[in-house]
């Protein structure tokens, strides 16, 4: 076997199959192996025309038909399978060799699997793949962690294969060990937010109009040619407008509204909780399918629960259309402002130093947020690189404020009308929370000092201290 393979591909389902593929398209020659030979064989046999793929039934004969220093990217069902298949290669390998997992990893475990591979001398390569099938074949967002030395052999190729911007890669060095896992992670999160407030403005729109499927998918059709202008919103027009062929129907009227969730969602919840960052909209949204899931709770509730609530009379149907607009694009930018700030959270924490305008550089294409104002995120961080508050930018601080009215519109009327809004008005109340003067935590701070002990500081003057709540209520410095 002659090590000619400029990259190697192990694990060959669909993600592992079409990267194999978009290398060999573009010239590189791919080392191709899978667990069980049968899917190398069809590779081969299908796609064996679009490039130079080099197939191996072992993993022995699939190492040595790599140039060195040898590039595996390994694509397979993310968790035991990730940790099988790097203990049959480790032993395979030579120092300076270069092992990328490109499934989705929880961080933790990148972090884990950097730090026993880096003991052998190898560099680990956790990086974030977005796009789904069609992306690993004709170009996703890719975000990779680990060495900036493995970065400089590996960057390249990946750039190359990545989606194109005006140009631009959506591919670059994310940060060390978990870091791209991670950047994917907070991405899928995004995806979750931006799903949900995408679900809320067109059930908005379903019950302030009464509009059918279709006519709101005419609305989102319009919106994409605007500031929302996305890959969700384009799909969202096009989903709405698409009829069941076996009764007639919109297609979305007959689909069971339970949302289901493979867990990114929830990762990046509960490390936003672990962090302390309030990221809201992920975490309404990843509620937000779970209680649509809830069968037994939702059928007592609605056989249970009154609404109270008014009918909604849209007297101009124009002026609720664009109040719905805007409150969604200012709903939106605090999702996304808010998974920044994870972001920031976790580079600071972890030593990552993620440049967080290149993370949005490089979603701007390939992936399932792409979007026309990423650009206007990374500008944002372009101007200031340590901008500690998104929404605080000049350019959105006046996107959002020319909103406002139509958010607080929108939000107050869902309220009243019994629509349930949890991602547009958890939202808008972090957006009142974050440029609040006072908040009202001073009496929750109180509070823990009263029950517990627990300190609290002044706002005149430096120190921590104690009320004796039970004794003769004396102030004391703690
Ligand atoms: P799957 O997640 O369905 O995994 C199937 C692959 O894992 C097959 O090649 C299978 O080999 C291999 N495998 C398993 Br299962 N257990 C193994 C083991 N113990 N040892 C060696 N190989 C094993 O494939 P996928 O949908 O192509 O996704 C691949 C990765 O990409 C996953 O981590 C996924 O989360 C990630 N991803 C998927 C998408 C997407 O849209 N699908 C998007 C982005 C990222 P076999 O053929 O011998 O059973």
């Amino acid at each position: 076997m002659s090590a000619r393979a400029q990259i190697g591909v192990t694990g060959l389902a669909v993600m592992g199959r079409n990267l194999a593929r978009n290398f060999a398209r573009h010239g590189y020659t791919v080392a191709v192996h899978n667990r069980s030979y049968a899917k190398t064989e069809s590779l081969v046999a299908e796609a064996g025309h679009e490039g130079d793929f080099v197939p191996s039934e072992s993993m022995a004969d699939f190492v040595a038909s790599l140039e060195r220093p040898r590039k595996v990217v390994i694509m397979v069902k993310a968790g035991a399978a990730t940790d099988a298949v790097i203990d049959e290669l480790v032993p395979l390998l030579e120092e300076g060799d270069i092992v990328v997992d490109a499934g989705n990893a929880h961080f933790p475990d990148t972090i884990r699997r950097e730090a026993a591979l880096k003991e052998h001398g190898l560099h680990f390569v956790g990086t974030g793949v977005s796009g789904g099938e069609e992306g690993a074949l004709l170009g996703p967002s890719i975000m990779p962690g680990g060495t900036r030395e493995s970065y400089e052999s590996l960057g390249p190729i990946l750039e190359d294969i990545s989606a194109k911007v005006d140009g631009t890669p959506c591919c670059t060095y994310v940060g060390p060990d978990g870091a791209g896992h991670f950047v994917k992670m907070v991405h899928n999160g995004i995806e979750y937010a931006d799903m949900q407030l995408i679900a809320e403005a067109y059930d908005l729109l379903k019950q302030g109009l009464g509009a059918s499927a279709a006519e709101i998918g005419e609305i989102f059709a319009q919106w994409n040619t605007g500031d929302l202008e996305s890959f969700l919103i384009e799909i969202t027009a096009d989903v709405l407008q698409h009829v069941d062929a076996a009764t007639g129907q919109a297609f979305v009227d007959v689909v069971l509204d339970q949302a289901e969730q493979k867990g990114t969602g929830r990762w990046t919840v509960q490390n936003g909780l672990d962090l302390g960052v309030p990221i809201t909209g992920i975490a309404e949204a990843t509620f937000a399918r779970a209680l649509s899931g809830s069968v037994p709770q939702r059928e007592a509730g609605r056989s249970a629960l009154p609404a109270h609530a008014q009918e909604w009379e849209v007297k101009d149907r124009d002026a609720f259309i664009e109040d719905v607009r805007l409150a969604l694009y200012a709903s939106k930018v605090v999702a996304y402002s808010q998974g920044f700030d994870q972001i920031a959270a976790a580079s600071l924490e972890n030593g990552w130093d993620i440049d967080r305008g290149a993370m949005a550089r490089i979603w701007r294409g390939g992936c399932i947020i792409r979007a026309r104002f990423l650009n206007r995120i990374t500008e944002a961080y372009e101007r200031d690189a340590a901008l500690p508050l998104l929404l605080a930018d000049p350019y959105f601080t006046d996107a959002v404020g020319n909103g406002l009215s139509a958010w607080r519109r929108i939000v107050a009327g869902a309220a009243q009308n019994g629509v349930p809004t949890p991602a547009f008005s958890s939202s808008l109340a972090y957006y009142d929370g974050v440029r609040a003067e006072r908040l009202p935590a001073a009496l929750i701070q109180a509070q823990r000092d009263f029950f517990g002990a627990h300190t609290y500081r002044r706002v005149d003057r430096d120190g921590t201290f104690h009320t004796q709540w039970s004794g003769d209520r004396a102030e004391v410095e703690a």
